[in-house]
């Protein structure tokens, strides 16, 4: 079994003697079935860890990177239930193919199937009264999950349930223990969270059956198939459409199909059902059974699917007497490589945003890399090389051959852009540094640079992109959301591309990115070390540290103790800005020990907190290795060995916070390990402090590289000395070609920190971004900055004065006012602008030696605005449902416009009906032309309203119509956001009242509110 770890096998010849009495113990403690514990590694595989709290793992049966995830289904009753099952439950409706690992959004469950006896129920029934339907209850002692492997008997029909997996095929064995009439139930339409077009099922013979579903959410609009083969003939079998059975129906396709099978089965009968999936074709399904099912029994594939699982779990050979640390760190390693998952069929086919294509090698998506890049993606860049190299090819082909350019979180093929940035150029350079064979590195690399450019991606959860302003000034301005995290994170993503450049000899593009890479130098405050959200005008914002409300807009959740260290490529300046290591060390003291009380609404992921540190989301991750970098390594081997125990503890709701598709597990297997990579692509990895006595990694080229800790304990958590391969190591770090030569790491462990180990300057000056290069031109010396008014209101009655200002010293601002381009030969302002119509200013501000600014515009509009001494025209707005802004409607003729943010305060916003608006001049006037403004968002559900009415009256009894127009309905684009205001001309009409209906039909059919009722946001009503 352990042939291979031949430095292991005397110690594991007595570790075996410890899993021997663990065993005892776990059957003895736990009243588990009794069951063959499968006898290395895995059975510390606890895949019920986490599925408790929010880390939102699931229980079931699946393959590392496998298409099939076969697990139960509880009602999605909220976040916690995103995997399908949250450990709280008590009630289960049955056992669905497709699941993702601890993610924060909720996706998938295709395909359910439940085993009942006695007369057919065809709905799913309520959670009040579970015998309304097929659902059972069922308990947590007659439930077991291990890799590649899940049990439970069902309370309701004493059946019991096992699942396995192979790569793309679900295996249920189902043993009836009563005789009597055994069914199953499939139900077609099942999903989580998704949208549902339709699904339909068909008999193809008196075993078989296919399927279908057809549904949109966070995977986008998508097809999936199955085809499955049931071990014993039905007796009886009928297909039910929206939960009514159609008698002597052999096949439906509508909205929510499902099927029964029936046969009759004597006491302990085992009826076997094999499942494959394809999300191409039938054709596809069925091939996929035949490669990996046809002629495979459950147990064949259960005991490869633990093979399996077990030689991933060979390549951590450790040694500790902690029953409980082996159980959380092999829980972890099994988390670490259940994604990203395979989307090619064995026919090379694979869909990727709703087209077809064929592949010679295997497909991969569920790219959640925003979280993963940081250390899951690193570590099977150690590991597993070969899957690397696919998941690489897959990302670049998205460029290719798909041609919708690298994805932001890719989920089977689809780009539901939920995080930020250009994210997964950090895998594909840390997988190119590394030289791994296979990686066509010139096409990945023009994808990369592609993605760094991308002006339209932008984050359903956190709003624009801000690339536009980013490609010219290195940093995303304050008035984008999370500017601080785009920016620290864009430029480190530009420095991972820069090191790709770098090794195809791309001078240009490597100086570019290197530029790009230090554009949040540009938002360091002296005051305070932190980096501050910096306006486009050259300011930096004070942020309020006792309120939440102005850190979540402008960091994601680690916020600004994470972000402001988040320069993992350039801490060298970092610490420099800081005025020195010393000085920074204090800092991080600072973050780590801060009690300051913080009122308000917080990002729902952070948690996990050691003072501001909040180990529980990805952006603080790396900060405590950071100490390392500080010269002060022994704060970062006590810090890791606090966060271990206390955030990854070996029971349900032993995790602090979603997994993400085993990031958080791979911080726990690095940190485990005795080190981490804080910059992913820059091949080093900072030193922590080993969990265990010895630890080690199986490399696929047949080395191994061994950490060991003498004298580690729980109090020992401080390295003395260190030996790499027998000569005395003092650095830090340690590197990917140390590693993946093989060797031996030796640690010596004490209680007190050994302040003298790898801190002298030799010793760091090494690590990645510690020359401290000054070879950058900050925003404000560079470039002028842009022109600006104070104006709130761009909106008048009669006439307006407008004053521009600029922030850099001496800069001469020119305009325009007929919509052309301002340039140096424009007219100079100097004194302020007097407008009597509808006028669009574009302004742009030079000074000598200096870059021109960008071009300020804004369109100042005419209208009947509201007076405050006259308290007129009066407004009223119906409102039945719920509604959003200011109710008494006055926000719609106050002249003050809103941004396409939806939440900056100046909207008025309905749900779900008709907005009806009258507006009451107090006294007859003429106007004939009207302007209203509404925002398009359609990841908020926000939409324009289908059709506008205008109509006039004198006395508020009769109304004539004057004007009916209808607008264009927003096109498929999940984060679509625009702001659009239509003109509606009329001939003059003289009147005192205007009545506006802004109709709200149904939602269009590519979206995920389909067939609903949506928003309506309006900001302003002009009438003129
Ligand atoms: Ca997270
Ligand atoms: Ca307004």
């Amino acid at each position: 079994m352990l042939g291979k770890l031949s430095i292991f096998k005397i110690q594991n010849y007595s570790l075996n003697l410890v899993m021997i009495s663990i065993c005892i113990c776990i059957i003895g403690c736990s009243k588990k079935p009794e069951k063959e514990t499968y006898n290395g590694y895995i059975q510390y595989v606890d895949p019920m860890i986490g599925t408790d709290a929010h880390a939102h793992t699931f229980p079931g049966a699946t393959t590392p990177f496998g298409m099939v995830q076969l697990s139960p289904s509880n009602d999605l009753k909220g976040w916690d239930w995103n995997s399908g099952y949250h450990y709280t439950d008590s009630i289960l409706k049955g056992f669905a193919h497709s699941h993702i690992s601890g993610a924060g959004l909720t996706a998938l469950g295709d395909f359910l199937l439940m085993p009942t006896v006695g007369s057919v129920k065809i709905k799913d029934g309520t959670e009040e009264d579970p015998d309304s339907g097929f659902r059972s209850r069922f308990s947590h002692d007659r439930e077991e999950a291990s890799a590649g492997y899940y049990s439970v008997i069902l309370d309701d029909y004493d059946v019991k349930v096992e699942l396995t997996a192979s790569p793309r095929v679900g295996f249920h064995r189902y043993t009836y223990n009563q005789a009597g009439k055994g069914n199953i139930i499939i139900d077609a339409s099942h999903q989580l969270g998704e949208y549902l077009y339709g699904s339909g099922i068909e008999f193809i013979s008196d075993n078989e059956i296919k399927g279908y579903k057809r549904s949109n959410g966070a995977a986008g609009v998508r097809n999936v198939y199955f085809y499955a083969q049931f071990s014993k003939k039905f007796k009886e079998k009928g297909i039910a459409i929206n939960d009514i059975i159609i008698p002597a129906t052999t096949s439906a396709d509508d909205k929510k199909v499902k099927a029964f099978v029936s046969f009759d089965v004597e006491a302990g009968e085992q009826v076997d059902v094999k499942v494959a999936i394809s999300y191409v074709s039938y054709e596809g399904a069925k091939a996929n059974f035949d490669a990996e099912a046809k002629t495979k029994s459950f147990d064949k594939a259960l005991v490869e699917a633990q093979k399996v699982w077990e030689q991933k779990m060979n390549k951590f050979p450790i040694e500790t007497e902690s029953v409980s640390d082996l159980r959380s760190f092999y829980t972890a390693v099994y988390r670490t490589m259940i994604s990203p998952n395979l989307i090619s069929d064995v026919t090379g086919e694979y869909i990727v945003e709703g087209k077809k294509y064929h592949s010679d090698f295997e497909q991969y998506s569920n790219f959640s890399t925003w979280d993963t890049y940081r250390a899951q993606n690193p570590l099977m860049a150690l590991v597993e090389q070969e899957k690397v190299v696919d998941f690489v090819n897959s990302l670049t082909s998205r460029y290719t051959d798909a041609k919708v350019g690298l994805p932001v979180w890719e989920c089977i093929g689809f780009d539901n852009v939920c995080m930020i940035g250009h994210n997964t150029v950090s895998v594909m350079a840390d997988a190119i540094v590394k030289d791994l064979p296979g990686i066509d590195v010139e096409s990945a690399y023009i994808a990369m640079r592609d993605a760094a450019f991308e002006l339209d991606k932008h984050s359903g959860p956190y709003g624009e992109n801000g690339m536009e302003y980013y490609i010219e000034m290195d940093f995303v301005p304050a008035s984008i959301g999370m500017s601080v995290s785009k920016t620290t994170e864009y430029n480190y993503f530009d420095w991972c591309i820069a090191e790709v450049a770098k090794k195809l000899h791309k001078q240009e593009d490597l100086k570019l990115f290197q530029k790009r890479s230090k554009g949040y130098r540009n938002s360091f405050d002296k005051e305070t070390g932190y980096l501050l959200p910096l306006t486009e005008t050259g300011k930096l914002l004070e942020m309020d540290m006792t309120q939440w409300e102005g850190l979540v807009k402008n960091y994601i959740s680690g916020n600004i103790w994470g972000y402001s260290s988040y320069v993992p490529h350039d801490m060298g300046y970092l610490m420099k800005l800081h005025g020195g290591k010393k000085n920074f060390a204090n800092w991080l003291d600072g973050v780590f020990t801060d009690s300051t009380k913080i009122s308000g609404g917080q990002h729902v992921d952070i948690s996990g907190f050691i003072g501001k540190y909040g180990h529980g989301d990805e952006p603080s991750n790396h900060m405590s290795y950071l100490y390392t970098f500080a010269g002060e390594p022994w704060k970062t081997q006590k810090l890791v060995r606090e966060i271990m125990p206390k955030f990854y503890r070996d029971v349900p709701d032993g995790l602090d916070n979603n997994d993400d598709l085993g990031q958080m597990a791979a911080w726990y297997v690095f940190s485990s390990l005795g080190f981490y990579p804080v910059c992913p692509g820059s091949n080093q990895y900072q030193i922590g402090s080993p969990a265990f006595k010895k630890a080690g990694l199986v490399l696929e080229n047949g080395k191994e590289f061994v950490v060991v800790a003498k004298n580690n304990s729980r109090e020992n958590v401080f390295i003395q000395s260190a030996t790499l391969n027998g000569e005395v190591y003092t650095k830090p770090y340690i590197t990917y070609n140390q590693i993946i030569s093989g060797g031996e790491l030796v640690l010596e462990m004490g209680n007190q920190p050994n302040k003298t180990w790898a801190n002298s300057d030799n010793d760091l000056s090494g690590m990645v971004g510690m020359k401290a290069d000054v070879d950058y031109n900050l925003y404000i010396n560079r470039m002028v900055s842009i022109p600006y008014t104070t104006d709130k209101e761009l909106c008048f009655a009669q006439s307006k004065k407008v004053n521009l200002y600029c922030n850099t010293e001496g800069a001469i601002i020119r305009y325009t006012l007929d919509g052309s381009a301002p340039d140096i030969n424009s007219k100079v302002y100097n004194a302020p602008l007097i407008l009597n119509n509808e006028t669009t200013i574009k302004a742009k501000a030079f000074k000598e030696g200096l870059e021109a600014s960008r071009t300020f515009e804004a369109t100042y509009m005419k209208g009947i605005m509201y007076n405050p001494k006259t308290k007129l025209p009066k407004i009223e707005v119906s409102q039945k449902g719920l509604g959003y802004g200011n109710p008494n409607g006055v926000q719609l003729i106050d002249g003050v416009l809103g941004s396409n943010s939806f939440g900056d305060g100046f909207w008025t916003g309905i749900n779900e009906e008709d907005m009806e608006v009258e507006i009451d001049f107090g006294s007859e006037r003429w106007i004939k032309k009207v302007r209203p403004g509404f925002l398009v968002d359609t990841g908020q559900w926000i939409f324009n309203p289908d059709e506008i009415i205008v109509q006039v009256s004198s006395d508020n009894k009769e109304f004539r119509e004057v004007g009916r127009v209808k607008t264009n309905t927003p096109s498929k684009n999940l984060n679509k956001r625009y702001i659009e205001r239509p003109n509606i001309s009329f001939s003059p009409e003289l009147c005192r009242y205007v009545k506006f209906t802004f109709k709200n039909k149904s939602i269009p059919n590519w979206h995920v509110g389909s067939g609903k009722n949506h928003w309506i946001f309006i900001d302003e009503i002009l009438v003129q």
